[in-house]
Formats: structure tokens, sequence, C-alpha cells
């Protein structure tokens, strides 16, 4: 309760930064993305995890302008990347299921992208099953807002939620991102090796990308490879970092 009125001042306070961590293409091992994770910094309570104040962020409705400040700070923060002279990078934003249930969404993504002059097509919105499978008819004519405004859509923490095949062939979307619990065990469980190997096939022929997620380990970037994974984020190549340091990574990047 005491905390929900510090998140609620939390925004007009400037307590809220953006981390940025690198999505790395698998063949060329370059970054190619940034999937931008806020974080919450009081000057009382020191560092407050997403893992906390999202959920209560959604609850109070207050993820509603705080979602509005992440999409605007990740898109400026893309934009001042190219500005520096980084090669255009793909920019990840989570959004929640209130978010996406606003009305207006797909008018606030276009004014936002315009605003900041970054191409659409280098803007991610992130969704999770469960908020398409909430009233999927709904969801999917979001979807397609958001396609004609020219953003990629990505299916986040794939594997977790429970949406039907049947209805993942009906999504607009771009690529899947495989949740980083299956990814965890992938080289000593069998089952989870299995179950991975068979999203990236399903995404590789329905003509998606597939993102690996939580890859903290050689072994496990190795065997994702093999199997054909497009993408991979985690430890293993870097945690999510401040814009800076974000930055002087795509510099040695290069
Ligand atoms: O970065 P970290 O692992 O601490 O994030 C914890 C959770 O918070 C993750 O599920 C992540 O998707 C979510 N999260 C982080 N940043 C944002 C954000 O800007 N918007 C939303 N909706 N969720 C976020
Ligand atoms: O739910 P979502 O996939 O958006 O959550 C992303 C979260 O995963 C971020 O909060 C980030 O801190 C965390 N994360 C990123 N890479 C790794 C990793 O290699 N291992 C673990 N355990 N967490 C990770
Ligand atoms: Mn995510
Ligand atoms: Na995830």
């Amino acid at each position: 309760i005491a905390l929900t009125g510090k998140l609620r001042r939390a925004l007009e306070n400037r307590e809220f930064v953006l981390h940025f961590q690198p999505q790395v293409d698998v063949r060329t091992l370059r970054i190619v993305g940034a999937e931008a994770l806020i974080r919450w910094h009081h000057p009382q309570m020191g560092l407050v995890s997403p893992a906390r104040f999202i959920p209560l962020a959604e609850e109070t409705g207050i993820i509603v302008p705080m979602g509005e400040w992440v999409l605007r700070n990740a898109c400026e923060q893309a934009r001042a990347w190219l500005d520096g002279g980084a090669a255009p990078l793909r920019m990840s934003v989570n959004l929640s299921a209130c978010q996406f249930r606003q009305e207006g969404l797909a008018a606030l993504v276009a004014r936002t992208v315009q605003a900041c002059g970054l191409d659409p097509a280098l803007l991610e919105l992130e969704l999770t099953e469960s908020m398409l499978m909430e009233d999927p008819n709904a969801a999917i004519a979001t979807m397609h807002e958001l396609k004609a405004v020219g953003v990629r859509l990505s299916l986040d923490d794939f594997g977790t939620g429970y949406s039907s095949l049947n209805r993942l062939k009906g999504f607009p979307i771009d690529a899947l991102k495989i949740d980083r619990s299956f990814v965890r065990d992938i080289t000593t469980d069998r089952t989870d090796a299995a179950i991975t190997a068979a999203v990236v096939s399903l995404a590789h022929s329905l003509g998606l990308s597939v993102i690996a997620e939580g890859v903290e380990e050689a072994d496990q970037f190795e065997w994702l490879r093999r199997q054909g994974c497009d993408e991979m984020q985690g430890y293993h190549f870097s945690p999510p970092l401040p814009a800076e340091e974000f930055a002087s990574l795509l510099h040695t990047d290069r």
C-alpha cells in the first residue's frame, strides 16, 4: 500500500531508468537488438526489482503512464545510438496486458516512433501468450493495427503460456522468444531439449525468427546454434546494462 504511493511518485521524481540487454545474431555474433528493461531506484529503498513493482503497477494502472515512459525512452535511446553512429539496432519493449488492452495503443506507438524519428521496423513489441489468449480475436485486431504501424511483434516467454498451436498461426507475429526455463537445462534434460528443438522448427516452419532467452553457458549457446536458433540473449553475452555501458559494448562490437 505504502509502496503504491511511492510508485505513483516515481515517474515524476524520475526514479526509473532503462537498462538494455543485447540480443546477438547467432551467425555473426553481432549485437542486432536491445531489450529495454525498467529499473526503479528509490532514494531510500534502493533498487526495487521489477518482479515486485510491475505486478503492483499493473494492479493500480500505473503501468499505463509507466509503459508510455518506457516506450518513449527506449525509442529516444535507439535514436541516440543511431545519431552516435551505431549501425541500425532493433529496440525491444515489453508490453503489459493492461497496455495492450488500452484504446489507442497503435496510435500511441505511431506517434512515439514519429516523434523520435525512428524507423518503426526498428521497434519490436514483446507480447506474452497470456495477454493474447484472454480474448484472442481482440488481440489479433490489435496486433494487426500495430503491424500497420510497421513495428515488429514477438511472443515473449514462449512455452510457459497455453496458446494453442492453432492460434499461433493466426497471430501476425515476427518472432518467438523461447523462455529461459527451457533453456536452463537444455543440455541435461531430454524433455527440455526436445521441447526447445520442436519450438525452433515450429517457428521456422511458420516463417518466424527464434530467439532464446537466458543463455548463460557456452554449451547452451552451442546446442542452440546447432538447432538453428537465430538469436540469443543472456548472461553468457551480457546482463542488462545501463545505456552508456551498452553503447560502449556496441562500439567494441564493430
Ligand atoms: O529485468 P528483469 O528480469 O528483472 O525483469 C523482471 C520482469 O519484469 C520480466 O518479466 C520483464 O519482462 C518485466 N519487465 C521489465 N521491464 C519491463 C517493462 O518496461 N514493461 C513491462 N511490462 N515489463 C517489464
Ligand atoms: O520476462 P522477460 O523475458 O521480459 O524477462 C527478462 C528478464 O530476464 C530480465 O529481467 C533479465 O534481467 C533476465 N535475464 C536476462 N538474461 C538472463 C539470464 O541469462 N539468466 C537469467 N536467469 N535471467 C536473465
Ligand atoms: Mn521480454
Ligand atoms: Na521471457
